[in-house]
């Protein structure tokens, strides 16, 4: 069983997507970034970096446990431990690692900036809102004309279809209208309709408060 520590953030959903896609059983450890879980020392120990996501496979390389950080590089662990969603031709490969590459070092710390600048920040800064969001809008019109040219980002439904897609799930976050880029919005709707990225993207579930639990003053 893959033990999954994880959060409801596009990086940490990219992993729980995968994990449903290919059928691997795993348990979720609720990670609250909000609550600094992530700089607890024994999650550290898992992810040096601490951050979200991060997977334990005890039945890793050799039969030995493996811990590992980075969702793009958890993802293209998993697709080698199951060969799934990566093909084996050499040059397929490439433009999978290529457009996974660009989701990782693009896409998803850009979308970042946008929701944190549009979202979370203490000012408005419209520099870097401007910034970021003409950047967004930017990545927004490579992934469109990509799409226009094939189905998915590799031609086949990939790793970095999945890295990419929880990024796109969050449009609203960085008011994009999807109806702008009519390719992206073609393979967004085709994802959404898969059953496993359903699954993946409802992961960690919400914590469902137990009726019966005794209810201290002033929290309902
Ligand atoms: N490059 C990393 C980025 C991970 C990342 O930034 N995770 C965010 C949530 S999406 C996080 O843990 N933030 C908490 C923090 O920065 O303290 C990956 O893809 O795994």
């Amino acid at each position: 069983m893959i033990e999954l520590y994880t959060w409801s953030t596009p990086n940490g959903r990219k992993v729980s997507v995968m994990l449903e896609e290919c059928g691997l059983p795993y348990n979720v450890h609720r990670i609250n970034i909000g609550a600094r879980d992530q700089f607890a020392p024994d999650y550290v120990a898992i992810n040096p970096n601490a951050k979200i996501p991060s997977i334990v496979d005890p039945d890793g390389p050799g039969g030995k446990p493996i811990a590992m950080m980075e969702s793009g590089a958890i993802l293209i662990y998993l697709s080698e431990k199951t060969g799934k969603f990566m093909p084996k031709d050499d040059r397929a490969r490439y433009l999978v690692l290529q457009w996974l590459m660009f989701q990782m070092g693009h896409v998803g710390p850009m979308f970042g900036q946008v929701h944190h600048f549009v979202r979370n920040a203490k000012e408005q800064v419209p520099y870097a809102i401007a910034r970021y969001v003409k950047e967004k809008d930017r990545l927004y019109g490579v992934l469109n004309a990509r799409l226009g040219e094939v189905e998915y980002l590799a031609e086949e439904y990939t790793i970095a279809d999945i890295a990419t897609y929880p990024w796109v799930a969050r449009y609203e976050w960085h008011k994009t209208d999807l109806n702008t880029y009519p390719n992206v919005k073609r393979w967004f709707d085709a994802i959404s309709a898969r059953p496993a990225v359903k699954r993946g993207m409802a992961v960690p579930a919400p914590v469902v408060p137990n009726p019966s639990a005794p209810v201290s003053p002033g929290t309902r």
